[in-house]
């Protein structure tokens, strides 16, 4: 099934729902015609680390976890500079167990900023007739949140909007590159901002002023229906129309059969919290779909030869949350192709997710 990270996310949506999306999407084994697509360079940034926001829905589907891990790794390597982590999932617990996994890697002064109000219930159902289990949203979050150190409190996480805008007005222009892996309702309402303390610019402002690129993980191509974008259709369509920077779509397809995971039982620490929120999900030694780990790698490392990107053109996304793709020269949007068999991008994804820490460790 097309949208099974239904089942793992605790969120269950009617059959009838689950019937629709996957009826829209494409068979399996499609894909776009590769010679279509137009090689990409790898980002060149010279020496300088990637200024990188890092926007997820932590603690709904696992993948995010990795991320988060891999992230730390390609700090300490030097090629990413974390300037923050936002959660757009409102869990009271996802702000924390992200500081959970900087912290293990000695990196836990990475600023974090969350969509308000922080609760224990997902913001709305993703499509009309589902039934949310909106206790359950937490997972491994809490998890990591109750029983990893971390210096979070609730009360002081700042409103993920007010975090960008500060952010976003001190960094350099065109040098901020932004990797959404949840729904985009923070980066809906960045471009909806007015000015404020921090820039007399609004948000659509701000953003063509300071983004260098946006990286999704999110619909699936040439057209299909899929979670992330599900859950906050009118925030992704939003940020589809407007967002005045290139747009990068990892779609579906892409990391549904890029499968990772089951190295880190294996090749680190039993501390290690990303461990520890894999076992949470998908039981000791198992593997689970990259989704979100692509987006990331290709918002640090641009195609780096695994990837290509797809012609450029233009994504709408409609109330149901469905997309099309419809190729424009001018257009903005390319989405990703894969260029080497899967194993050799997950390889590339996990030697990160295993990378030992250089400091921290749990300190
Ligand atoms: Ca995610």
């Amino acid at each position: 099934m097309k949208i099974s990270r239904t089942s793992k996310t605790r969120l269950t949506v009617t059959a009838t729902v689950l019937a629709a999306a996957t009826a829209a999407g494409l068979p399996a084994g499609a894909a776009p015609d590769p010679g279509s697509a137009v090689v990409a360079p790898a980002a060149d940034h010279g020496d300088d680390p990637v200024k990188l926001i890092y926007d997820t829905d932590f603690g709904g589907d696992v993948d995010d976890a990795g991320v988060t891990g891999m992230l730390n790794a390609m700090q300490d390597n030097g090629e990413v500079e974390v300037l923050a982590m936002m959660a757009s999932n409102p869990t009271r617990h996802a702000a924390a167990g992200l500081d959970a996994i900087n912290t293990y890697y000695g990196h836990g002064n990475i600023p974090i900023g969350s969509v308000k109000p922080m609760h224990d219930h997902v913001p709305s159902p993703p499509t009309p007739g589902a039934v949310i289990d909106g206790n359950n949203v937490s997972g491994y979050a809490e998890l990591l949140a109750r029983g990893w150190h971390n210096d979070i409190r609730e009360s002081r996480v700042p409103d993920a909007v007010d975090l960008y805008r500060k952010i976003l007005s001190r960094e350099k222009d065109g040098s901020v590159t932004i990797v959404v892996v949840g729904g985009q309702i923070n980066l809906g309402e960045l471009l909806a901002s007015g000015p404020d303390r921090y820039s007399r610019l609004t948000g659509a402002e701000l953003v063509a002023e300071k983004v260098d690129k946006l990286v999704v993980m999110g619909a699936q191509f040439p057209t299909g229906r899929e979670w992330n974008i599900m859950l906050e259709p009118a925030a992704a369509a939003s940020v589809a129309a407007g967002w005045p920077t290139p747009v990068i779509y990892s779609g579906f397809e892409i990391g549904d059969t890029i499968l990772t995971g089951s190295r880190l039982f294996t090749e680190t620490h039993p501390d290690n919290p990303v461990l520890n929120a894999y076992e949470d999900y998908v039981g000791w030694g198992n593997d689970r779909s990259s989704w979100d780990q692509t987006a990331a790698y290709v918002a640090v490392r641009g195609t780096d030869g695994l990837f290509e990107l797809s012609e450029p053109g233009t994504i709408s996304i409609a109330a149901d949350g469905s997309n099309t793709f419809a190729p424009d020269p001018d257009g903005q949007h390319h989405y990703l192709l894969t260029a080497v068999p899967d194993e050799t991008i997950a390889e590339a994804i996990e030697d990160l997710m295993v990378q030992a820490p250089e400091q921290g460790h749990g300190d």
